[in-house]
Order: C-alpha cells, then structure tokens, then sequence
C-alpha cells in the first residue's frame, strides 16, 4: 500500500442549494432548486427535489412542475465562491497536495501519508468533518490509486459518501453504468446505447481497435478509462499568499513621532500597493519596531472589514502606533497586513464602500504611474519630506 499512489476524491453534495439550505434552516429538508442566473435553468437541487425529478440543466418551467411545491432560489454565486475558497483554504491548511479542479471538487494526493488502511479512514473523516464544522456542508469523497478511479468512486455513494477502492476496483469499475465514466459525452453515449453496450466491461471486451474505429482517438481514451488506467499527477497550486509586509532600518535612530509617522505612511504605501496589484484587500494590520536597544515589539489589530487603501493602512498603523509607543528610540520599522481575501469578495463586504471607491480609483491611477515612472513620482507631502531628508 505503500508504493501505490493514494488519491482522494472530494465533491461537496448538492453544493449550491446546500449552501442555500444552510441560510436558510426551515429550507433544510425541502425541495430546494437553484435557478442559474437568468438563463431559465435550475443550476442544482437538493436531494428532496431530485427525488422529484428535478436535476441540473433543466428547464425552470419544467422544475416548476414537477416540484410545484419547491422551492426556487436564485443562484448567488459570490456566496457559493466563499464557501468554496473556505472549504478549499482549510484543506491546504493541512494537506499538502489539493488540487481544486472546480468550485465544488478537488483532488488530494494523500501518498506517502497513511501507512494502513485505518489511518486513511480516519484521515478521510476528518476531512468531512472538518469541512463540516466550519461550513454545516457534507461532501462524498473516493480514494483509489489514481484521479479517475477516485472521481468514480466520489460519485458513486452521493450523498456523504465514502468509498475507498481496493484491488477490487477494475472489477468493481466494469460492473459500472458506462455513463459514470466522466467526460463521457451525450453522443458517445447515445451511439453506444444503439450498440447495446450498457456495462464499462462491455466497453472492453469490444477492444481497443473497435473503439477507435468508431471513435478516433477519444475511443483510445475511452478503452484506458474502461480499464481504470490513469496516470495524471494531482496538481497542487502554489501556496496563497497569506500576508504582505515591508521594513526598513532607519539610517538615524529616531523618537520624532512625525518622523516615524511618516514612514510608516510610506510603508503603508508600498505594501498597499503589492497588496492591490495581487487584487487583494486583509483584514489584519501589524506593526513592529524595533527599539535601539534591539528589543522588538509587534502588535496587530484586526477590523470589521477588508482594507485595501494605502490611507487605511496607514490609519490602522498610526493608531499601532499610538497604543505602544513611549518615546523610545526606533532603529526599525515595519508593517504587514495579512487575514487576506480577493478584492472581489472584499468588496462585496465593504459597507463602506460607496465612500471609499473613489479613493480607490484614485489610487489605483496612482499606482499605475508609479509602475510607470517609479515608486517616488508620487507621494504624500510627509513621506516626501522624510525620503527627501534621507
Ligand atoms: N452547476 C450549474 N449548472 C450545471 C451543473 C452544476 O450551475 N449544469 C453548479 C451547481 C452545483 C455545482 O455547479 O451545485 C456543482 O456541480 P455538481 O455537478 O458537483 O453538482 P452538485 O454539487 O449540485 O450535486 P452533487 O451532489 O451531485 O455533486
Ligand atoms: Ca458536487
């Protein structure tokens, strides 16, 4: 078990309208269909309504039907994108290898974790359970010895399924609907239907030559999933960024709030603007000084809502700033704003925001000149006065 590739599946259930049952908890058992931002369809629905007919890519009216007591929510996909980054952010806060392929499934490589079957057990349970506790959300997870086999398996026992492929698997696989291999498309399906063949072990016994002979070239592909071959590496993203920071060492030891006031607006300046050029907002500001005597102090404190205004920043900091500071000599100075999220969804958060975007525009034009003629073409009348002096 060692040697073999581990390789989980993990696809959260009924995604949307879970999310949607969860808001809403009288909604919990009820036929619940998310409808797919205008365009008349129902994007999902929970399992009450599926048990009614209703599935995903089908027409509203023809939903409305056969769920007329459901009910019809429309989808909210900022909501879905924040449960999702959460769900997925606190996988890779302890597994190394996640690969998110798509807002609701992932693929974990788990080789080399587990040394038996028990510890693969208990490590996929809690993963369910973890996403569980943070979200109120139940996913099915599969794990076999390669991406395709895992993906079947994820699906197989919908939903909070678990199912963990053995040596069995080929065998269980060509006992298997040729419609639960993925990807496999309407035509392809229908074709093979007229042929009679139902079963994935079918698929084989006809052969490789038959295949692509119909086929082309996906009929060799086809004839590699039936025989649960696939070699594909599971992906892992590089890591988020969890924090911008920036420090400088002054050339002077100095106890001149204006002086230390000003550089902090600097650095705030420097960090807001990686932080902006990353399309990212935190929620966390820092700050550290280091004393001439080398002792080091940081203190953070965190707000309400996302900042991504260099005068934000800055604001944050100088109240820092005020709480620890009593004259002492600093020989160092630095910021970091971390508790990260895109801008998009900080935006959505923003209350503040009517105010606030017109200074953002501002400052993204700023940024954009100083990308062009270099980080001093602008800056703030302090922060010009202390570089200046420098
Ligand atoms: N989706 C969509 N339109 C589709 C299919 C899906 O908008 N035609 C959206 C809604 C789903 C989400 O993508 O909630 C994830 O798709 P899945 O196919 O994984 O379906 P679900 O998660 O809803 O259900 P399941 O429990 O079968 O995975
Ligand atoms: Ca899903």
């Amino acid at each position: 078990m060692k040697t073999e590739r581990i390789i989980a599946h993990l696809d959260m259930d009924a995604f949307f309208a879970a999310i949607e049952a969860k808001t809403s908890p009288h909604w919990q058992d009820q036929p619940l269909i998310v409808c797919g931002g205008g365009r008349g369809v129902v994007a999902t629905a929970s399992y009450t309504a599926r048990a009614l007919g209703v599935k995903s890519g089908q027409p509203v009216t023809e939903a409305k039907r056969l769920a007329p007591q459901g009910i019809f929510v429309e989808a909210d996909h900022q909501k879905y994108l924040w449960f999702s980054r959460r769900i997925f952010g606190l996988l890779k806060e302890f597994l190394p290898v996640v690969e998110v392929v798509s807002i609701d499934e992932a693929f974990i490589d788990l080789t080399g974790m587990i040394q038996n079957e028990e510890q693969l057990r208990a490590l996929i349970l809690k993963i369910k359970a973890q996403i569980r506790a943070a979200t109120g959300l139940t996913c099915s997870i599969g794990v076999a010895n390669n991406k395709l086999l895992a993906k079947i398996a994820s699906d197989y026992q919908k939903p909070d399924g678990l199912i963990i492929l053995d040596s069995n698997a080929i065998q269980w696989l060509q006992g298997l609907e040729i419609e639960k291999l993925p990807g496999l498309g309407g035509k392809t399906a229908a074709f093979l239907s007229e042929m009679s063949v139902s079963k994935v072990g079918e698929l084989v016994k006809l052969g490789e030559r038959q295949l692509v002979s119909w086929f082309g070239a996906n009929g060799a592909h086809l004839y590699q999933m039936a025989l649960g071959k696939d070699n594909s590496p599971v992906l892992a993203e590089a890591a988020p960024l969890k924090s911008f920071s920036q420090e400088i060492t002054l050339n002077d030891d100095s106890n001149n709030q204006e002086e230390l006031e000003a550089v902090l607006w600097w650095l705030s300046e420097l960090v807001g603007r990686r932080l902006r050029a990353a399309e990212m907002a935190g929620k966390t500001v820092t700050l550290k000084l280091r004393y001439a005597d080398f002792k080091t102090i940081t203190r953070s404190q965190t707000r309400m809502n996302y900042l991504s205004l260099d005068s934000e920043i800055a604001t944050e900091v100088r109240e820092l700033l005020q709480k620890v500071w009593h004259g002492e000599a600093v020989r160092l100075l630095g910021i970091k704003i971390s508790n990260l999220t895109s801008l998009e969804l900080s935006m959505q958060q923003l209350t503040l925001w009517d105010q606030a975007e017109e200074e953002y525009q501002l400052t993204k034009t700023i940024d954009a000149l100083k990308t062009k003629y270099g980080e001093e073409i602008l800056m703030r009348g302090s922060a010009f006065a202390w570089r200046k002096k420098k």
